[in-house]
């Protein structure tokens, strides 16, 4: 095919870049009145984590003052953060999950 100059050439549409959300961690704070068993129970229905996982999340906290549960964009992170911590206050317990962005 000769190039007569009016053949028609991809239309190149400047790709707009889509910023990749910054993520946020739901940070699991020890205190020294809610019972353990009841942290794993908020941990399995509201992050939907196995007994396994729970408890071990669980253990780290109260072990070393505080725990990542999970890493994920900021309006889940505070959403979940949010329930987990009403669910605890509900029952009468000082649990408390936190949020901040990573680094
Ligand atoms: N430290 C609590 C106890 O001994 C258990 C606990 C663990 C509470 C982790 C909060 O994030 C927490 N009953």
């Amino acid at each position: 095919m000769s190039d007569d100059g009016l053949a028609a050439k991809p239309k190149l549409k400047p790709k707009p870049k889509l910023e990749r959300p910054k993520l946020y961690k739901v940070i699991l704070v020890n205190d020294d009145y809610t019972p353990r068993d009841f942290v794993v129970m908020v941990l399995k229905a509201v992050f939907h984590m196995s007994e396994e996982a729970g408890y071990r999340v669980m253990m780290t906290a109260h072990k070393l003052g505080v725990s990542v549960v999970v890493v994920c964009v900021r309006d889940i992170a505070e959403t979940k953060a949010k329930e987990a911590t009403d669910l605890a206050k509900d029952a009468g317990f000082p649990l408390m999950f936190m949020t901040e962005p990573e680094e």
